[in-house]
C-alpha cells in the first residue's frame, strides 16, 4: 500500500468557484440547508465572492439549470439543494426520481462535479432533522463533497 499513489481531493476552498442551485419549493427545509452549504464553504477557506446561489421552484426544475450552471464556465462545482417530501400520492415519486436521475445525467455529461444535497423524506420532521438538527445539515455535507470533488479534479491528471 504505501508505494501506491493515491489521490485525494483536499478540503480547502482555495480560488474555486461554487454555485449553489437550490428551490423554493420547501423553504423552510431549503433555507437551512443553504445556510449549512454556505457555513461549510466560508469555514473551510471561501470567500463570498466565490459563492453565488441561483434558486428555481422546485427540485424537479434542479437539473435543467444546473445543466445551464455547469456548462457556463463560470464554477468549479455545483451544489444542488432542495426538498422533496412525500403526500398523498405518486407525484413525490416523479419529482424525486427525475430531480436525482437528472442531476446525476448533469454531472456525468459536463465533467462538473454536482453535489446531491436534496432532501427526500416521508416527513417534513424528517426533513428538518436532516437541515440542521438532530441528523446534521445535508446540505453542509454536500458542500464538502463539491470541494472534494473539485479539488481532486484539479488534482487527477486524466
Ligand atoms: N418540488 C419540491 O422541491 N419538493 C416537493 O416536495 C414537491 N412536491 O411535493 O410537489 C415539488 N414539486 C414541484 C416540482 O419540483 C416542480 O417545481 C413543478 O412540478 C414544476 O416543474
Amino acid at each position: 500500500m504505501d508505494n501506491i499513489r493515491t489521490i485525494n481531493g483536499d478540503l480547502i476552498a482555495r480560488d474555486l468557484r461554487f454555485a449553489i442551485v437550490a428551490s423554493r419549493f420547501n423553504d423552510l427545509v431549503v433555507d437551512s440547508l443553504i445556510r449549512g452549504a454556505v457555513d461549510a464553504l466560508l469555514r473551510h477557506g471561501a470567500n463570498e465572492k466565490q459563492v453565488e446561489i441561483i434558486r428555481v421552484p422546485g427540485a424537479f426544475d434542479l437539473p435543467f439549470v444546473v445543466r445551464r450552471v455547469a456548462t457556463s464556465k463560470r464554477y468549479d462545482a455545483v451544489v444542488a439543494l432542495g426538498a422533496v417530501i412525500r403526500g398523498a400520492t405518486p407525484h413525490f415519486d416523479y419529482v424525486a426520481g427525475q430531480c436525482a436521475a437528472g442531476l446525476a445525467r448533469v454531472s456525468e455529461e459536463t465533467g462538473v462535479p454536482v453535489a446531491f444535497g436534496v432532501l427526500t423524506t416521508d416527513t417534513i420532521e424528517q426533513a428538518l432533522e436532516r437541515a440542521g438538527t438532530k441528523a446534521g445539515n445535508k446540505g453542509a455535507d454536500a458542500a464538502v463533497v463539491a470541494l472534494e470533488l473539485a479539488n481532486l479534479l484539479r488534482r487527477m491528471d486524466v
